[in-house]
């Protein structure tokens, strides 16, 4: 695959787990600068690495400039108080979607979540036009996210592509990951589709692997092009033996968005 260039792009959550494994392989491909509140450690070849508070407004927006394309994985990733999540991820991806708009970024890619769509059933296939159905205030603040990311394609042109991420780890560790494992591979591909497709304008693309039990349809994604290479299947017999047995009728079982949709459910 040959890639589209940029000028630079910009990484957030850089420091995080996922943003660990993608700034090499993206420092290869692309000018990079890697943000994060958090330290970052030394910088790769072709990286720069700033650290940055997303809810600072003003910090975002200097962090912005420059570049024409931002990977926005930053903020807080597990269910929180609202007050943190209003912060880094409200404010935070407000910031950085306002900073793109002002400082002419052609493309945004952003880390969504299934946790968007988590009090679907396991047994339902759904694609990009199914309601949002948040297991969590972070699936909500997710769900905002995809919202704000629509607004801005819609009124000022900014190509924006929301990746619903399913479990993004090295291997799948659990029975329900057998449907929702996207491998580090398999990432790195699906960004690197956003970033050199065609003008596609918004997407919601599903963030798995080619799994065979998967849950999600993408085919209204297919101008991105995404072609996942892994299949979670390759590790259910060793996680099917070792896994407890399965009750159909817990919340955690029962639901796509798993222990997030369990947590403080109330049954009925
Ligand atoms: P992570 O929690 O390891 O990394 C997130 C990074 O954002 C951290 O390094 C943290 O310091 C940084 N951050 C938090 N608040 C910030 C703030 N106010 N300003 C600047 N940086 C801030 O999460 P992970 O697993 O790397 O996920 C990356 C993104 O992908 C997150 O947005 C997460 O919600 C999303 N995602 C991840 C999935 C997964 O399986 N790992 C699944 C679905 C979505
Ligand atoms: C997420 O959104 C989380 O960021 C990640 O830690 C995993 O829990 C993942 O979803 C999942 O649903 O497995």
């Amino acid at each position: 695959m040959s890639d589209r260039s940029y000028r630079k792009i910009l990484l957030t959550g850089a420091a995080g787990q996922l943003g660990r494994y993608l700034r090499p392989q993206m420092a290869a491909l692309w000018p990079l600068r890697s943000s994060d509140i958090a330290d970052l450690g030394r910088a790769h070849a072709n990286e720069e690495c700033v650290r940055c508070d997303l809810a600072d407004r003003a910090a975002v927006d200097a962090l912005v400039a420059d570049c024409d394309a931002i990977v926005h994985f930053g903020g807080i990733s597990v269910e929180a108080e609202f007050d943190a999540l209003l912060a880094a991820n409200i404010a935070g991806t407000y910031n950085v979607f306002g900073a793109a708009r002002r400082h002419g970024v052609r493309r945004v890619v952003y880390a969504s979540s299934n946790h968007v769509i988590g009090f679907y059933g396991r047994g339902e296939r759904i694609d990009a036009d199914a309601p949002v159905r948040p297991d969590t205030l972070y699936g909500v603040s997710k769900a905002y996210g995809e919202a704000l990311g629509r607004y801005y394609a819609d009124k000022f042109g900014l190509e924006i592509a929301c990746l619903r991420i399913g479990t993004a780890a090295e291997r799948p560790a659990a029975m329900r990951q057998l449907s929702t494992w996207l491998s580090h591979p398999d990432l790195l591909r699906l960004i690197r589709a956003c970033l050199n497709a065609p003008r596609f304008g918004f997407a919601i693309v599903y963030g798995q692997s080619a799994n065979d039990r998967g849950w999600w349809d993408n085919a209204k994604a297919a101008p991105i092009g995404f072609d996942p290479h892994d299949n979670a299947e390759v590790f259910a017999e060793t996680i099917l033996r070792a896994g407890p047995p399965v009750d159909p009728d817990d919340p955690a079982v029962k639901f796509q968005g798993g222990d997030f949709a369990a947590a403080g459910y109330v049954q009925r």
